[in-house]
């Protein structure tokens, strides 16, 4: 049978969010805090739970590659995870388990599509915590196998429209490799939308009297791209990112969520918004897409 992608999900990382979950695996603990974000995920994770699938698919900002695309290519990772601007947050022991074949299988697809990837085969490496605090806050159980995408660093390297087009062909390679699979897999867009944040902290982290968007601009932009996304007009979103990412300096440079609104067909049905915050001023969007063929 052939496979296919049964959800996908804006899932935005900030170490916060788990930290005022307080899950086990984290060493601070919190009184609360982020509760629109956190309320957004646990009715995100309520949908996914209906559906049945094999494997989370997820690219992340924080695993950044300058050449190419790298996979998480060992079966099995545990370490701990320090977020390194926010220590104090984040200090999380993790243990996952990879789909090695459904990663190598996206690898190859992408090298015969013409991109550069790799296989991340060293043992110690320490998974990013873009990836770690996405896939926790989507399935805490961690019973589902990941691929973990790296973010090429293209934006940076040379435009956003290079980084654009690459999203695309990553995207293609990653649909015909889950095609080929069998597997029912999920993909995960790992990243916030506005990004300018506050540079200091409050002594205490979770003092929601404190949080609120960097500036006024920034949330329009926000708004605007819920707007498109909840409204199915990805393809017009597509367009508007590269303005996006430059203007709110946005955390779709790392090409997270185009990749997975490509992987998607560029849905024009409407996204489901489970919440939306802001986290140290950036702003902050869960929502989910459900093609349609499922149940
Ligand atoms: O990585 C992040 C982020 N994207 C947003 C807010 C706070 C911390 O970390
Ligand atoms: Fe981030």
């Amino acid at each position: 049978m052939e496979g296919r992608i049964v959800a996908g999900a804006l899932a935005p990382h900030p170490p916060h969010l788990v930290y005022a979950d307080n899950p086990p695996q984290n060493e601070p603990t919190a009184e609360c805090g982020w509760e629109t974000l956190r309320w957004g995920y646990e009715r995100l994770r309520r949908d996914l739970d209906k559906l049945d699938y094999d494997s989370i698919v997820v690219l992340s900002p924080h695993w950044q590659t300058y050449v190419g695309h790298h996979f998480l290519g060992v079966p099995h990772f545990k370490s701990l995870s320090v977020d390194p601007v926010f220590p104090n947050l984040f200090r999380y022991h993790y243990e996952l388990d990879v789909d090695v074949d459904l990663a190598r299988a996206i690898c190859d697809a992408g090298a015969e599509a013409g991109l550069v990837t790799k296989m991340m085969e060293n043992p110690d490496f320490r998974v990013d915590y873009g990836t770690i605090v996405s896939c926790h806050l989507t399935r805490p159980q961690w019973d589902k196998p990941i691929v973990g995408i790296s973010s090429c660093r293209s934006t940076s390297y040379y435009s956003v429209e290079v980084m654009a087009e690459k999203a695309r062909a990553l995207a293609e390679a990653t649909k015909a490799a889950i095609k080929a699979s069998g597997k029912r897999v999920v993909l995960l867009a790992s990243n916030s939308l506005s990004h300018r944040h506050f540079t200091t902290e409050s002594d205490v982290p979770e003092d929601m009297s404190r949080e609120h968007i960097m500036n006024h601009g920034q949330y329009l932009w926000d708004m605007r791209v819920i707007d498109l996304l909840r409204n199915g007009k990805t393809a017009q979103f597509i367009d508007e990112m590269p303005e996006f990412t430059t203007q709110a300096i946005s955390e779709t440079d790392a090409g997270a969520l185009s990749w997975m609104l490509h992987a998607l067909d560029l849905p024009d049905y409407e996204a489901e918004l489970y919440g939306y915050g802001t986290v140290i001023g950036t702003g902050n969007a869960v929502m989910g897409w459900f093609p349609k063929g499922d149940s």
